[in-house]
């Protein structure tokens, strides 16, 4: 146990104003079926702070994350010259799916902005952040340079903590954070053992869709200093990637002592939990790890990837008690079924979750992001919390979430579409950056 208590910090991502559906990931079922359709980005980011507000309504301390400035030009500038408006203008006539990929405002998902490993867990007690590279897809690559400065900005000023730079791709590194990563603990004061749960293994049944290569959690494990005993590497199944689970966090979700996941999440199946159950236990005699598997007769993996079940965030309040926060889409999609199902987990006492909260995220929903996507959880002693707060302005008090809402109402679009990427979008994320970054107390980062 650390000395001092530890405090998770949920920094959850900000829309920004291109946010829109370019159809960017293969992989991911919703980004393909709402590919080309209207988007409403005000929507998008006033639907995040709601999720905001729902968090600290339940005692959780959050942080926001800005967005990314978009287009990204380095990418465009890669293939046009001249002025900003210019390279803008021109990729629209020549080239608009790249412009779409450098629009994307993708880094609103912040599961896979970093993997993170708290005091408690690392051999030289430092807090460790290693940002992803998120090689897979182009539109996604753009956002590992800016959220590497992003978070070594906010994190400058606390003690003990390191931010990497994210794993080099050449190397055959690919990972996409912590939205692949479980860390279970009898509490977050305590040491964790850290569950990397990877899709490549670099062999012939891996999926060519899958984005997390176990080189790269190995990696990671490695770079954050975490003792052997407190790491497990599990596969995905194969199976379920090809299926639209593009992350683990599609199919399953822990927090604390508690996992909860489909029976098919995993390659190994039960061995895979019994692997998790085994190591908790050595390292946490006379503890018990609640892993609650659904059946394929509750919820089809079809059905949990469209209604993004296990995309739920489950955080502890102030009670100590578990509370499940879930899309809305639990309740809209096959007559509810998995709102009930979630209703039955909190009448079993043999778990701590007692309650269940959905949230109205359907414009990041629409690209494949739900609660969990939008959040990075960053565990924290309260010294370490107490530096965060003097540094920069990130942790979400009333006086900051009214002053972004007035940054979003001022300056983001109602409605947007591919073809309204133009140089005065551009300019306008510019204002948000610029207006965000004043308001938040960090630098402006424009690659
Ligand atoms: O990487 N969607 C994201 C969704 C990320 C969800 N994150 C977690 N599961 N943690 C992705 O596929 C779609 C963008 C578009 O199509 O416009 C997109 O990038």
């Amino acid at each position: 146990m650390c000395s001092e208590r530890i405090t998770e910090v949920i920094l959850v991502g900000l829309p920004g104003p291109t946010h829109h559906y370019g159809g960017l990931s293969k992989d991911n079922v919703a980004s393909n079926l709402n590919r080309g359709s209207v988007s409403n980005p005000k929507m998008a980011a006033l639907q995040a702070l709601e999720l905001i507000r729902l968090l600290q309504s339940l005692g959780i301390v959050v942080g926001i994350l800005p967005p990314q400035l978009r287009p990204h030009l380095p990418l465009l500038k890669e293939h046009f010259s001249g002025s900003d408006e210019e390279i803008i203008r021109q990729a629209a006539t020549v080239a608009p799916a790249l412009l779409e990929k450098s629009a994307s405002a993708a880094a609103m998902w912040t599961a896979n902005a970093a993997t993170i490993a708290p005091v408690v867990d690392c051999v030289d007690g430092v807090l460790h952040i290693t940002p992803a590279n998120l090689f897979t897809n182009q539109h996604r690559r753009i956002e590992a340079e800016d959220t590497h400065r992003v978070l070594s900005a906010i994190f400058q000023g606390v003690p003990q903590c390191k931010v990497h730079v994210p794993l080099s791709p050449a190397l055959g590194l690919r990972d996409e954070g912590a939205a692949n990563h479980m860390r279970l603990t009898p509490s977050h004061s305590e040491k964790g053992l850290n569950v990397f749960v990877y899709g490549a293994a670099g062999g012939q049944n891996d999926p060519e869709s899958a984005r997390q290569t176990l080189s790269a959690s190995q990696a990671v494990a490695k770079l954050h200093q975490i003792p052997t005993e407190q790491v497990l590497f599990i596969r995905q199944n194969p199976d379920v990637i090809r299926e639209g689970v593009f992350h683990n966090d599609v199919i399953a979700v822990s927090n604390e002592n508690v996992v909860l996941a489909h029976a098919l999440a995993f390659d190994d199946g039960e061995r895979d939990c019994e692997r998790m159950q085994a190591a908790y236990a050595a390292l946490y005699p006379g503890h018990r790890l609640n892993i609650i598997t659904i059946s394929e007769e509750d919820l089809l993996v079809r059905e949990a990837v469209h209604s993004y079940f296990f995309n739920s965030q489950i955080v502890t309040k102030s009670d100590g008690r578990m509370a499940l926060i879930a899309p809305l889409e639990v309740e809209l999609l096959y007559e509810g079924r998995g709102l009930a199902l979630m209703q039955k987990l909190c009448n079993d006492p043999s778990n701590p979750i007692d309650e269940v909260r959905t949230v109205d995220l359907r414009q990041s929903m629409r690209n494949g992001g739900g609660p969990a996507c939008l959040r990075l959880r960053v565990p924290v002693t309260q010294s370490q919390l107490a530096a965060l707060r003097a540094q920069v302005r990130v942790v979400a008090d009333e006086v900051l979430l009214a002053e972004v809402t007035k940054i979003i109402q001022a300056h983001y679009p109602d409605e947007l579409t591919a073809s309204d990427l133009n140089p005065e979008l551009y300019h306008r994320s510019r204002a948000v950056l610029t207006a965000l970054s004043e308001a938040m107390q960090l630098p402006l980062l424009e690659s």
